[in-house]
């Protein structure tokens, strides 16, 4: 994660100009790992692009893709890095996590395997880079909730113990349909930056889960905070503290 900041000239007024104001800029990168197929890729172009594909293009090797948020006077800008899920990408996994401040782990909700894999993606990842916040994230709701109501009772016990283990939070997302998309971003937001969101969590089995709010506050926190809490004292312009640690990042 690093910080710049520009200057905006405010021509309100009626064209008159008026002192320049600050904005400052933070770069936050987010990797996005998991089996072949899950929606890495689809969950990556909807939020950026706001685009989904039904037709599956495999990802090779790596993709990137940018976007900006604003929280008040400050430019978010999120850069996604989608790791291709077959095997024979790992050797990449170095891309999608070094310098990553957020790992989300996807599996498809839909299959079962994906989320036993995803012990294998959290040790991997986590051991190239022990202070990124894990978060973990089911996919393809709109098919889940066909499934018959043991399957998904089954799945989302078993999803919720994997996030209490990672420490982590747990979203269930449907690119397909729109559904806690954005949350995800917004989740992992307020884990960096410590904010209050005032999203309200969604915990009843059979329901697209969006548990976060007693998962993530641990480990991953402080390190991250320490880090911002380094460059800012550095030089102050560029600094993120801005944001109190109980700030309410308001949901859209
Ligand atoms: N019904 C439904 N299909 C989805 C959803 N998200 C993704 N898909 C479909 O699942 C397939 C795989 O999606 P991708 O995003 O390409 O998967 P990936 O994880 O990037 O796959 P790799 O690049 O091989 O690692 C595509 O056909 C998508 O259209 C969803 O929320 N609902
Ligand atoms: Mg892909």
């Amino acid at each position: 994660m690093s910080s710049n900041t520009e200057t905006t000239t405010n021509t309100e007024n009626n064209g008159q100009r008026s002192l320049p104001s600050m904005r400052n800029q933070v770069d936050i990168q987010v990797g996005l790992v998991g089996d072949a197929q899950v929606g890495k890729t689809s969950l990556m172009v909807k939020y950026v692009q706001n685009i989904f594909d039904e037709e599956y293009t495999q990802t090779l090797g790596v993709n990137f893709l940018k976007r900006k948020v604003s929280i008040r006077s400050t430019d978010i800008i999120f850069s996604l890095m989608d790791l291709g899920g077959q095997r024979e990408f790992i050797n990449m996994l170095p891309i999608a996590t070094l310098g990553s401040s957020v790992i989300i782990f996807l599996f498809d909700l839909t299959r079962p395997e994906t989320l036993n894999s995803i012990k294998e993606w959290y040790r991997q990842a986590l051991g190239l880079n022990d202070s990124a916040i894990p978060l973990l994230v089911g996919t393809k709701y709109d098919l889940f909730i066909d499934l018959d109501e043991e399957y998904q009772a089954k799945i989302s016990k078993t999803s919720m113990k994997y996030a209490q283990v990672m420490d982590s939070p747990l979203i269930f997302c449907s690119t397909a349909k729109s559904i806690n998309v954005q949350k995800i971003f917004k989740v992992a937001l307020a884990k960096i930056f410590n904010l209050t969101l005032t999203v309200p969590e969604i915990n009843e089995v059979g329901d697209p889960l969006l548990i976060y709010k007693t998962l993530g506050n641990k480990k991953h926190k402080s390190t991250q905070q320490d880090k911002s809490r380094r460059r800012s004292s550095k030089n102050e312009e560029h600094s993120t503290s801005h944001y109190p640690s109980n700030a309410t990042y308001v949901s859209e």
